[in-house]
């Protein structure tokens, strides 16, 4: 009798760059979740017939989160640490027509790379920014990052983190952007709900996803396998359909508040510039 053999294909197979699978992100890391739920919320748009593939950029700097444009089978660029911004931004002045993503980390986004996304977000630049924060720089071996909470171990703080971190949600906000999420890698449903939401948005968009890093991050606070770090992350998320910005403040005891902060409709910046093109 003759065998046949089925090969089933993964829906998100035609996104991904498939010789370059499986990927380096370690078991129960954050950031395979987080693309998916992206590629997800893609793929619902180029169905419908909302996006062109062929028109899709993702920007990335370095770190872990920045592989993601390794993986794509779309438009990518890896880029300079916390250059994702800029160098986004010239993609997009060069060839409005484009949707341009950026994927990073919160050392990346958030660190070096803060200012160009406190002045992206004020001029309400057309981009949609991805900070997936995994409260460490994980790539580089687990220090102290600008979001990591008050009184947590990292390789750098072996005494506790003594600084308050960057609420980076309110950070932007400030900077009356069009949209400001957070959503969390133990709810993938939520960032696909944000990410199509947001995706052909005009103006700046900004969606923060916390994640779990427990390689370098949940084992020096005592979660030593990623089962429990996913657990201790989700039992610390709570979901509000439009939470105000004094919701967004966090800490390592009363977790995160996710949901949507922030939806605007206003001209973005190259709407205000005479060089808007859909
Ligand atoms: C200009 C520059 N400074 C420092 C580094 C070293 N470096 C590489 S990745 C990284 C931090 C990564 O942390 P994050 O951006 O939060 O991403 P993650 O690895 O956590 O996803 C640093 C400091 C670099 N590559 N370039
Ligand atoms: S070090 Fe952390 S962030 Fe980097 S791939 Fe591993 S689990 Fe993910």
């Amino acid at each position: 009798m003759a065998l046949t053999r089925v090969i089933a294909e993964h829906p998100l197979s035609k996104y991904l760059v498939n010789e370059r699978l499986p990927h380096a992100w370690c078991p129960g890391c954050g950031l395979g979740i987080t693309l998916g739920a992206i590629l997800r919320a893609v793929d619902r748009k180029v169905r419908e017939g909302k996006i062109d593939i062929k028109k899709l950029v993702l920007v990335s700097g370095i770190g872990c989160s920045a592989r993601a444009s390794f993986y794509v089978r779309f438009d990518s660029a890896h880029t300079i640490h916390g250059r994702a911004i800029p160098f986004a931004t010239g993609a997009k002045l060069a060839n409005p027509s484009l949707e341009v993503i950026v994927f990073g980390g919160d050392g990346d986004i958030a660190g070096i790379g803060g200012n160009h996304l406190i002045h992206a977000a004020r001029r309400n630049m057309d981009l949609l920014v991805f900070m997936v924060s995994n409260l460490v720089y994980a790539m580089t071996g687990g220090q102290v990052a600008p979001t990591t909470p008050t009184g947590l171990f990292t390789t750098t703080t072996p005494y506790g983190n003594p600084e308050r971190p960057i609420n980076v949600v309110k950070l932007v906000a400030s900077q009356n952007p069009n949209y400001v999420a957070r959503a969390s890698a133990t709810h993938p449903a939520l960032i696909e709900q944000y990410t199509y939401r947001a995706l052909g948005m005009e103006g700046f968009r900004f969606i923060e996803v916390i994640s779990m890093c427990p390689e370098v991050f949940g084992r020096h606070i005592g979660y030593n396998d990623p089962v429990s770090l996913y657990k201790a992350i989700k039992s610390k998320t709570r979901v509000k359909a439009r939470p105000s910005l004094d919701e967004a403040d966090y800490d390592w005891n009363h977790g995160w508040v996710l949901g949507e902060f922030i939806i605007k409709n206003n001209p973005g910046y190259l709407r205000t510039t005479g060089r808007w093109r859909a």
